[in-house]
């Protein structure tokens, strides 16, 4: 089909995406409890096995721990809120942290010092006429939960978790209209203390602890959307999948139908929040891994009749699979499986960068859901020079970036619904990861490295300009 030159409709949101545990810092401070984040070093200090195996995780002391300070955004939200309106934010996605409105997650009083916090934050937000899209559960859940309810798997973590949203749905009722339940709600199934605040070591089927961690993240998400419409109706709630198409290796039918199977693993989410049911292939998922849930009286129902209003996703790359053990080779540190594609160039970070998967995975999944898509993470992890004169030349940024946007527009073309678009880390910050900071992904830059030094000054990257004339021409001009 041809290329299409188009405009983005008024009232696209152009923005920017960060997470609180990737950015605040401030990890003790105005009462706020740990996040099982916090318990994680960096990549060199053991971040990967620390992810594995969190009781581990919690009795050692390593050295350093980047969430601890991050980039200071508790203390520097104004210089950076100041600078995403410079770009021309149209809207800006975060997160709340669970731990500094809870601290240990069970408490039924929350934490005002933690409230008043973003109060502030979103205040500043509006000043600019920025609009607020709040994840509430961000790879943040407080380490009490983990510690004395192993998080998710416990059923009582769904109260936990909708007293949390209650306090928040109140308090920034005239301020936040967009939320998101869970950012990427799929990870559970590869990272579980990340997605589920919960330890699967030693458990004797874990497959099944983990899809009844699911089902109650689920139900959890269904009774806040329920929530938060009661609230106030003019809330707007979606979930939130690690998307990326997966491509079959060969034509062989087998591979096919593996790559199909790929995809079912994440969609599987999304088909209960956007639907209201579960898939029919779950039946056999469910018997194939020895899985039996408990379903508690009501739980079906809620799901049936809260569905989400719009889904959201995270896009960095597609994946590649093979129903040959053999050719697939899982390498060690990546979350999802993938082979090489021969036809695509890939980041330092080995995420093969695929722009016109971008437009396949939009297309995928309007035509699976046909509700609204909100594009909350994409973008370019790589390592940035600042030269001599302090300038920063991230034209790689630019160019991934550029690309993107235009496979974007084209599947607007193709029909679907698109109401906003915020690439991920849009101020540098920590990685999810690796926990690194030399893996960046800002238009602003922040003088910080792995090890924590630094003077943590923001600067603008040459992608700041370029990013403020794309959202100034509404998507017009990507030169
Ligand atoms: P980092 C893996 C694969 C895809 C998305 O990731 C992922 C991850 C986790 O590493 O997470 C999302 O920082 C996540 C963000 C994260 C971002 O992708 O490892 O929602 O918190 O920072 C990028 O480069």
């Amino acid at each position: 089909m041809k290329k299409q030159d188009l405009r983005f409709p008024d009232g696209f949101l152009w923005g920017g995406a960060v997470a609180a545990n990737q950015c605040e810092g401030a990890y003790q401070e105005d009462g706020k409890g740990l996040s099982l984040v916090d318990l994680l070093p960096a990549a060199e200090g053991g971040r990967w096995d620390a992810l594995q195996d969190p009781k581990k995780a919690m009795e050692t002391t390593y050295d350093y721990y980047p969430s601890h300070e991050s980039i200071d955004f508790y203390h520097r939200y104004k210089e950076d809120i100041a600078l995403f309106a410079e770009m021309g934010f149209k809207c800006f996605r975060l997160s709340i942290s669970w731990p500094r409105i809870f601290p240990n997650g069970d408490e039924t009083v929350p934490n005002e010092k933690g409230l008043e916090f973003y109060d502030n934050v979103f205040a500043e937000c509006l000043k600019y006429g920025i609009e607020p899209v709040v994840t509430i559960n961000h790879f943040d859940t407080p380490v009490g939960l983990m510690k004395d309810y192993n998080g998710w798997a416990n059923r009582k973590t769904i109260d936990f978790y909708l007293n949390f949203c209650e306090t928040i749905f109140k308090r920034y009722k005239n301020q936040v209209k967009y939320w998101m339940t869970f950012n990427e709600i799929n990870m559970i199934l590869h990272i579980p203390m990340f997605g589920g605040g919960m330890d699967i070591t030693g458990v004797e089927n874990p497959e099944e602890l983990k899809y009844q961690a699911i089902h109650h993240q689920l139900v959890a998400s269904a009774r806040a959307t329920k929530l938060a419409h009661e609230i106030n109706p003019d809330n707007q709630i979606g979930c939130m999948l690690a998307a990326g198409s997966t491509y079959p290796n060969t034509p062989n039918p087998e591979d096919v139908f593996a790559a199909l199977e790929a995809d079912r693993e994440g969609y599987f989410f999304v088909d209960v929040q956007a639907r209201g049911y579960y898939p029919s292939y779950s039946k056999r998922l469910f018997k194939e891994k020895n899985i039996k849930l408990n379903i508690a009286d009501g739980d079906l129902e809620v799901l049936r009749d809260h569905t989400v209003d719009y889904v959201a996703f995270s896009y960095y790359s597609s994946k590649l699979t093979s129903a040959d053990p053999e050719v697939l080779d899982k390498t060690e540190g990546n979350v999802f499986a993938t082979l090489k594609n021969p036809y695509l160039e890939a980041s330092e970070w080995g995420w093969q960068i695929d722009p016109i998967g971008l437009r396949i995975t939009m297309n995928e999944i309007y035509d699976r859901y046909q509700k609204p898509l909100f594009i909350v993470e994409n973008g370019l992890g790589a390592v940035d020079k600042v030269e001599a004169d302090g300038s920063i030349n991230d034209d790689y940024r630019i160019d991934y970036l550029r690309e993107h946007v235009r496979e974007m527009r084209e599947a607007m073309e193709d029909g679907v619904e698109l109401i906003g678009y915020t690439p991920w880390g849009c101020i540098d910050l920590v990685s999810a990861g690796t926990g690194e900071m030399k893996k960046r992904y800002g238009f602003i830059y922040v003088d910080r490295d792995n090890e924590g030094h630094g003077t943590l000054d923001r600067s603008k990257k040459k992608s700041f300009d370029w990013y403020k004339k794309v959202i100034a021409s509404n998507g017009t001009d990507l030169d």
